[in-house]
This record gives C-alpha cells, sequence and structure tokens, in this order.
C-alpha cells in the first residue's frame, strides 16, 4: 500500500504523491517543463510504479508551474537521443490499464499536448492553452499527436491546429473535445475526482477512437489556404498531410508515416533555420548592462505626431492598455488624427481581434489635443513627427518644458542622428530611439535606440514597453539607419550593381520572391518610393568616395518623374495597381550601363540570390565590428521581422553561414 503520506520522487523533475488510491505525478523541469530526458525518464519511472502498485487504482499527471509540458525540450535536438523517447512515453500512457487522467494546469504544447491526448482523460485548467507549434519550427508533431488529435477532434480541427500551430484556450478545447472538462473549481481536486469516476472501468485509449467525421472537401480547403499562406516552408503541408490520413490510415500507419516524416523534417535546413530564430528571439532579450535594470513605471503615455505611424502607434499603445494622449500641431490635425486612430480601432472590432467591451476601454483611453502642455502627465512620450531635425529639435525643446525630467522622450525617427537631438535637449540622458516599422500597431519589429548619453533605466524602459506591447525589441546602437536599413541599404546596392552588371528588376525580384522574399527588392522599393532614397544621394553627392562604385539608374528613374507606385511608375509602371515590367525602364537600364561601357551578362537566379545574402552579411559583419548590433542573431530577427526575410531561412546571418 502507498503509504499516503509517502512522497516518491522518480527523478528530479518529476515527483509522485497518493492521494488515497490515485497516484498524482507531478512534472516539475522549470521554466516551461520541457520534456527532457530526465523528465521522460521520471515519468516512465512513474508509470511502471504504477502498474505494479496494486494499492495505486489511477493515475493523474500534472505540471508543477504555468506549463504543463511546454514539449519535446528543443534543446536536445541534434543531440543523440536518450530513451525513453517521447513517442515511447506516450504509448506507454495510453498502453496503461490503469486509467491516466491528464490535469493540464497550464500550457500543453506539442509534444505536451501529446502527452495529455495518450491519458485516458483530459481535464484543464479555465487558463490553460493546448497547441502542436510543431510546424513553426519546421517539423511536425513526433509522438502520435498528427494521429490521435483527429481521433478526439476530427480531421478538420486537426489540421488546422496542426497546420497553423495556433494554439487553443480550453473553451475552444472543449469545445471541439479536446479535453473532456474545464475544472471548476481546484484542477488537482476535480481531476481526482474525474480518476474516481474512471475507476474499474475499461479505459477508452484515443488512439482506438474512430475520428469524428469531417467534410473531405472542407478539410482540402483548409490545406489549401494554410498551405498557401505557409509559402515555401514544408511543414505545414506534411503536417495537414498526417493529420488528414488519420481518417483512412490505420493508426500504425499512420504513426509510422509521422514518424518517418518528423525525422526527416527535424533534419532539415528549414528546421535548423527555424530553431535558430526561437532561440534567437529569446537571446534578444538578453541585453547587455540591463540585466538588473528597473524599467521606470508607464501609465500615461503620450505621442506627438498622428499621422499612418504615429496612428499605428497609439493603436498598439491603446491596445496594450495604456492611458494614451496624442497630439498634433492645430485641432482640426488632431482630430483628424483621432478619427484614424479609432478607424484602426474599429478594423479590428470588426476583425474580432477585439471585443466591444475592449473597443470602448481602448477608445477611452485615448485624448488628442493640440495643447503639448496637456502631455505633461505622460511618463513617456514618442514623436512620430515629420523626419526633420529641425522639427523635432524644437518639439523635444518644448516638451521640456512641459514633461517631468524623469520622463522619457523617445524618437521614431528612421535616419535623423538621435544622439544629435538628444544634444539639443535639456535631459539627453532621458532621450532614446524606439523605431517602429509601418504599421506600428501590426509589425512586431521595434529597434530601441540605445543613445550615447541615455541612462540604462531609459533603454530598459523602452525595451520594456515594446515588450509590453507584444513587439519583439531589439537593441541597437546609432549608425546612419540602424540595423534594419543599414542592411536594407546594402541590399539595395548590391541590387543595383547586379542590374549594371546584366540582370533586371523582374528578373531579380523573382529570384528573392522564390529564395522566400515577401517582394523582391525593386517592389520594395517601388511601394516605398524612390524619392527618399533619392534625397539621401542627393544629400551625400558632394561627400561621396569619387572612387566607389555608383549606379545612377535610380537616379535617372527619378529624374523621369518614376518616384514608385503612389506616381504610378518607378522601377515598374502601376495600371489598376497591377505591377507590370515597362520596356522604357529596360532601356533606360541599357543606357545607363552602355554609358559606363559595361557589356551585361546574363545573371543567374543563383547568383543574384548569393550575393545579395552576403551583401546583407557582409553589412551586418560591419554592424558587429561597430557594436551597432550585439549579435548576429539579432541582425537575423531585425530582417525577418521587418523587411520580410523568410523565418525558414533563419535570416541573412544565419543563411549565409550555412
Ligand atoms: N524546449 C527547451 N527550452 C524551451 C522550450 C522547449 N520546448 N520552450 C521554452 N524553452 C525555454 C526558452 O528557450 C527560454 O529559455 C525559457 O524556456 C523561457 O521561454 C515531439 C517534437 C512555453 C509559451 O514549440 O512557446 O514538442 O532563454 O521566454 O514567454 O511532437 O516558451 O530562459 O534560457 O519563451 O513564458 C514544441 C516553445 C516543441 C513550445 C513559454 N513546443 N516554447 O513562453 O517563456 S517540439 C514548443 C514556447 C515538440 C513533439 C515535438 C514558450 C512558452 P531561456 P520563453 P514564455
Amino acid at each position: 500500500m502507498v503509504d499516503v503520506t509517502t512522497s516518491l520522487t522518480f527523478s528530479d523533475t518529476v515527483s509522485g504523491k497518493a492521494e488515497g488510491d490515485v497516484l498524482v505525478v507531478t512534472l516539475n523541469n522549470p521554466p516551461v517543463n520541457a520534456a527532457s530526458a530526465e523528465l521522460r525518464q521520471g515519468l516512465w519511472r512513474a508509470l511502471d510504479h504504477a502498474r505494479s502498485d496494486n494499492a495505486v487504482s489511477a493515475v493523474v499527471i500534472t505540471g508543477a508551474g504555468k506549463s504543463f509540458v511546454a514539449g519535446a525540450d528543443i534543446k536536445e535536438f541534434g543531440k543523440p537521443q536518450v530513451d525513453p523517447t517521447l513517442p515511447a512515453v506516450v504509448e506507454k500512457i495510453e498502453a496503461s490499464e490503469k486509467p491516466v487522467i491528464a490535469a493540464i494546469n497550464g500550457v500543453a504544447l506539442g509534444g505536451g499536448c501529446e502527452i495529455a491526448l495518450a491519458a485516458h482523460a483530459r481535464i484543464a485548467h479555465s487558463k490553460a492553452k493546448l497547441g502542436f507549434p510543431e510546424v513553426k519550427l519546421g517539423i511536425v508533431p513526433g509522438a502520435g499527436g498528427t494521429q490521435r488529435l483527429p481521433r478526439l477532434v476530427g480531421c478538420l480541427e486537426a489540421v488546422e491546429m496542426i497546420g497553423t500551430g495556433k494554439p487553443v484556450n480550453a473553451e475552444k478545447a472543449f469545445g471541439i473535445g479536446l479535453i473532456g472538462a474545464i475544472a471548476k473549481g481546484d484542477l488537482l481536486s476535480d481531476a481526482l475526482a474525474l480518476a474516481q469516476s474512471l475507476k474499474g472501468k475499461p479505459v477508452l485509449r484515443t488512439s482506438e477512437r474512430i475520428a469524428p467525421r469531417s467534410d473531405q472537401a472542407t478539410v482540402q480547403n483548409t490545406i489549401a489556404k494554410i498551405t498557401l499562406k505557409a509559402k515555401g516552408q514544408m511543414a505545414p503541408g506534411e503536417a495537414m498531410r498526417l493529420a488528414a490520413s488519420a481518417s483512412t490510415l490505420s493508426f500504425t500507419q499512420g504513426l509510422s508515416d509521422e514518424r518517418e516524416t518528423f525525422l526527416r523534417l527535424r533534419d532539415s535546413d528549414q528546421a535548423k533555420a527555424l530553431r535558430h530564430v526561437f532561440f534567437a528571439e529569446r537571446d534578444a532579450a538578453k541585453v547587455d548592462g540591463l540585466e538588473h535594470v528597473e524599467p521606470l513605471p508607464l501609465n500615461k503615455i503620450g505621442v506627438c505626431g498622428l499621422g499612418l505611424m504615429g496612428a499605428g502607434i497609439a493603436t498598439a499603445l491603446l491596445s496594450a492598455g495604456y492611458e494614451l494622449i496624442g497630439y498634433e500641431r492645430d485641432e482640426p490635425a488632431a482630430e483628424a488624427g483621432k478619427a484614424r486612430i479609432l478607424d484602426i480601432l474599429g478594423k479590428n472590432l470588426k476583425s474580432g481581434r477585439i471585443d466591444q467591451a475592449d473597443f470602448e476601454r481602448q477608445a477611452a483611453n485615448l485624448a488628442t489635443t493640440a495643447k503639448l502642455r496637456e502631455l505633461a502627465p505622460c511618463d513617456l512620450v514618442i514623436e512620430a513627427v515629420f523626419d526633420d531635425m529641425t522639427i523635432k529639435t524644437e518639439l523635444f525643446q518644448k516638451l521640456d518644458l512641459v514633461i517631468r525630467s524623469d520622463a522619457i522622450l523617445a524618437t521614431n525617427t528612421s535616419y535623423l542622428d538621435p544622439d544629435a537631438l538628444a544634444a539639443e535637449t535639456a535631459h539627453p540622458e532621458r532621450v532614446i530611439g524606439l523605431h517602429f516599422f509601418s504599421p506600428a500597431n501590426i509589425m512586431r519589429l521595434v529597434e530601441v535606440v540605445r543613445c550615447a548619453q541615455a541612462t540604462p533605466q531609459a533603454v530598459a524602459t523602452g525595451f520594456a514597453l515594446a515588450k509590453k506591447l507584444g513587439k519583439l525589441p531589439i537593441v541597437t546602437g546609432v549608425c546612419e539607419g540602424f540595423i534594419g536599413n543599414s542592411i536594407f541599404s546594402a541590399y539595395r546596392r548590391e541590387a543595383e550593381f547586379l542590374l549594371e552588371d546584366g540582370a533586371l528588376p523582374q528578373e531579380i525580384d523573382a529570384a528573392m520572391e522564390d529564395y522566400g522574399m515577401a517582394m523582391g527588392p525593386f517592389a520594395v522599393f517601388d511601394l516605398a518610393g524612390l524619392e527618399i532614397a533619392w534625397a539621401r544621394r542627393k544629400r551625400e553627392a558632394p561627400t561621396r568616395d569619387p572612387e566607389a562604385r555608383y549606379v545612377d539608374i535610380a537616379d535617372r528613374l527619378c529624374e523621369a518623374g518614376r518616384l514608385g507606385q503612389k506616381s504610378g511608375r518607378g522601377w515598374y509602371s502601376y495600371e489598376a495597381g497591377k505591377r507590370t515590367v515597362d520596356s522604357a525602364v529596360t532601356e533606360m537600364i541599357a543606357q545607363s550601363r552602355a554609358a559606363k561601357g559595361i557589356t551585361p551578362r546574363a545573371i543567374a537566379s543563383e547568383e543574384i540570390v548569393k550575393r545579395l545574402i552576403g551583401a546583407m552579411a557582409d553589412e551586418g559583419k560591419t554592424l558587429l565590428d561597430k557594436a551597432i548590433a550585439a549579435r548576429a542573431s539579432d541582425i537575423d530577427l531585425v530582417m525577418i521581422n521587418g523587411y520580410g526575410f523568410p523565418a525558414y531561412r533563419g535570416g541573412p546571418m544565419f543563411a549565409a553561414s550555412r
């Protein structure tokens, strides 16, 4: 008989405790209960103990902390396998003759969800989340998830969950049959009651269930839709194929196909790249010098300039629950800015991203004004006014007289020197850069600019704010263009070199879009507009290195009034929003080459990709040498989250290192 007071230790991360005749097994592998070898071994021993101890009639498995199990231990990938494997543990759970209940206390992801699926019953905390994020790592579930999930929830729901990698909350999980109950009171108490109700009854194994019927046409349409969205990625299509096969293949056949697919994808370039990105995002949060710095508390935030960028920033702040004061130079502009912000909030409501209560709460937190003094109570003010140093300097000098001396001033400038701006203010130590990317309410990336005189607390406060907004903050030093635009300028320069050497815009764009970029470089230049880069080139002309290669084709386009998509013509022509190759541009390129005595040559897409990735990586190395970027993986994250670089390629630094 297990002594009711005995607590059992099955491994350093797995303990057991008898609650009457039920063995409660607690998984405790901080911080997220990843299914490490140690945890698997402990769970294996706990199941052996339950099987051999006649005093045990049922088992409850639960997690300590915020996770049930966050999945396989990603840090073990690429290392020699240590038994028992997760599939073996999962099969042992399901094979148990005594009922096993999963008491899902927090996130059950990937292998964690597969452990829950193998249990004979599932009950979850109301705040629990369950999901299969494997495709975000370039792999498929590898411990029976593609075969058990459809047998519980049907192929359609299974294809949606496994193909998108998006978790579901407890309510949705209950609604689709993924869990049998949501705890009404204490999770463990409810799980013990469930265990008692199953005692002595034959266990119902998930693998023996028949998948609820799903309309095959709808399943195939869903697969097609998700596959299209996941352009270039292998895992989503493979994962959905496996899940859909559960309605036709035997469990054994499906499991075998899943295992082969998992092992093949786990070693793929895409999976290695996505694992790199996963850990890169976590490393980016470890900012040298800020480890023990407490950010300032932020409640009321001001945004100066409520144009497209400012309204996007304001909406992101309202969505995160901040009180916001939006400032414009006069009442009409302030009113227009308010309308712009409310329009975005209205779109969030219409799309279901927020509900009516959220909308009303966020709208109530918004005030706009043309009186700068009304920003006095702000803890932080972000300026998103026209990118002109005089305008920004005057604004910051006026704000110096309005806000507290310890309130933070953040500039959203893309190209101006924030150190020069800070030097013109009364308290340069509180000036930082927060470089958002448009549309700021959508784009994850925020470059947190570490100005020379900024205190660590000012930088830490900006960093913490970006995290609170659900953004991906990346710290950058001060240089023209910071990390992202520096890399993008190198990318543009090499693209124009390729043009002069013999490639055409449409060939270069096609090569990079086939590589996985959201848009080719010349399409992007047209979308962004050519005039800003043209103005900068004219500004730099007097000091340009006469020995450095300079391509003047873009200048010729601008001089001809071809300023990009907005002007109807740029590198391409645009009629009714459709982008078409323009022979006039081809002619201008030919003339520019001839004027330099360049004989064009055909350039293969492989060379185009290699040279453009190489140019970005070379610029990245320069940024690392100058300590503008803290680590190569930060550069990868900037290009993936701000410039459409495909995550499944890992970013330019990762790709160039392969
Ligand atoms: N393995 C190893 N380490 C992990 C991990 C994991 N699965 N998940 C998180 N960590 C580390 C992370 O690197 C960081 O470490 C710390 O935990 C906190 O993470 C067989 C094969 C669970 C929602 O993809 O989504 O199961 O930086 O900052 O914001 O079919 O972590 O402190 O050293 O993200 O509170 C599938 C990935 C694996 C889940 C918590 N599972 N993790 O978010 O913390 S594949 C996943 C997350 C699989 C099976 C297949 C999140 C989280 P450090 P964090 P968080």
